[in-house]
């Protein structure tokens, strides 16, 4: 439909003003907000999300995209609410321990939350207690950590000991990521799924669920 096109180009144009404006009038003619967040804002996302990983987009291109994204969600988010529109799937996200870097962090939190997952995010420095909590009393259903230091790596393999240890790791998959991270090591510490930046991310956390 070309008024869904028309939004997905506005999100990937990163055009925040149009973003929103088209998504007010998709609602106030009618659309069902679930056909214009899968429609028209997650399918804009899919190929912002593609061209990053094709190096056609860079990061500034995905922020304003991600931006975009926030101003149409504002406007969505009442009509998704009222039409019991689940999330498909609960990320945790958060920096590990000892770690302040936060900018590929909150690139793979925009994506995912552009592609329909519900995001609690923990920002920086994140003891693994953080996510054991946000597994036991807000139900994600993934924890998704990030670090870019070799020397907060371990920190990763410290999260996943204190899940198993508070019996929140048969309650959630764990995903990792970040510069010096590999899937080497998200083998060695037991991690269900590494990505290598912000759009595969969003690959591994369906494949985590078995969503295609
Ligand atoms: Co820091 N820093 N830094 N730093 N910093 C690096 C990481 C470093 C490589 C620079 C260098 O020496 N060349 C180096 C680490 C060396 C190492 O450990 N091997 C380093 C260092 C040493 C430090 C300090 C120790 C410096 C000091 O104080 N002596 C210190 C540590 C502070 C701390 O964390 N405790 C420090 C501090 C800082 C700033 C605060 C100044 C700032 C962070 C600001 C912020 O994040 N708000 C900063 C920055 C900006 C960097 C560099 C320059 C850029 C990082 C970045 O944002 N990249 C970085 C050098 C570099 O990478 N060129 C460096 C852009 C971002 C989009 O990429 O974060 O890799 P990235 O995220 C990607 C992927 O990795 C992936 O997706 C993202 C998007 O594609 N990804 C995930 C990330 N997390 C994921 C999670 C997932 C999946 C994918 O979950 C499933």
């Amino acid at each position: 439909m070309a008024q869904l096109q028309a939004l997905a180009d506005a999100i990937i144009a990163g055009n925040r003003v149009k973003t929103a404006e088209l998504t007010a009038e998709a609602l106030s003619a009618g659309m069902p907000a679930k056909q214009i967040l899968d429609e028209g804002l997650i399918a804009g996302m899919a190929v912002v999300g593609e061209k990053f990983k094709n190096c056609e987009f860079y990061v500034p291109e995905v922020l304003v995209a991600a931006r975009a994204m926030a101003a149409a969600m504002e406007k969505l988010r009442p009509a998704l609410v009222e039409a019991k529109v689940e999330p498909i799937g609960k990320v945790a996200i958060g920096t590990v321990r000892g770690d302040l870097h936060d900018i590929g962090k909150n690139l793979v939190a925009m994506m995912l939350e552009g592609a329909g997952f519900e995001i609690i995010d923990l920002g920086v420095d994140c003891s693994p207690e953080q996510f054991v909590g946000a597994v036991k009393e807000k139900g994600a259903n993934i924890v998704a950590l990030s670090a870019l230091l070799t020397t907060t790596m371990p920190a990763m393999r410290d999260t996943i000991e204190a899940m198993t240890a508070a019996g929140a790791r048969d309650k959630a998959k764990v995903i990792i990521g970040g510069a010096p991270v590999t899937q080497k090591f998200a083998d060695q510490i037991g991690a269900d799924g590494y990505a290598a930046d912000a759009a595969s991310g969003v690959d591994v956390a369906k494949s985590v669920l078995g969503i295609a």
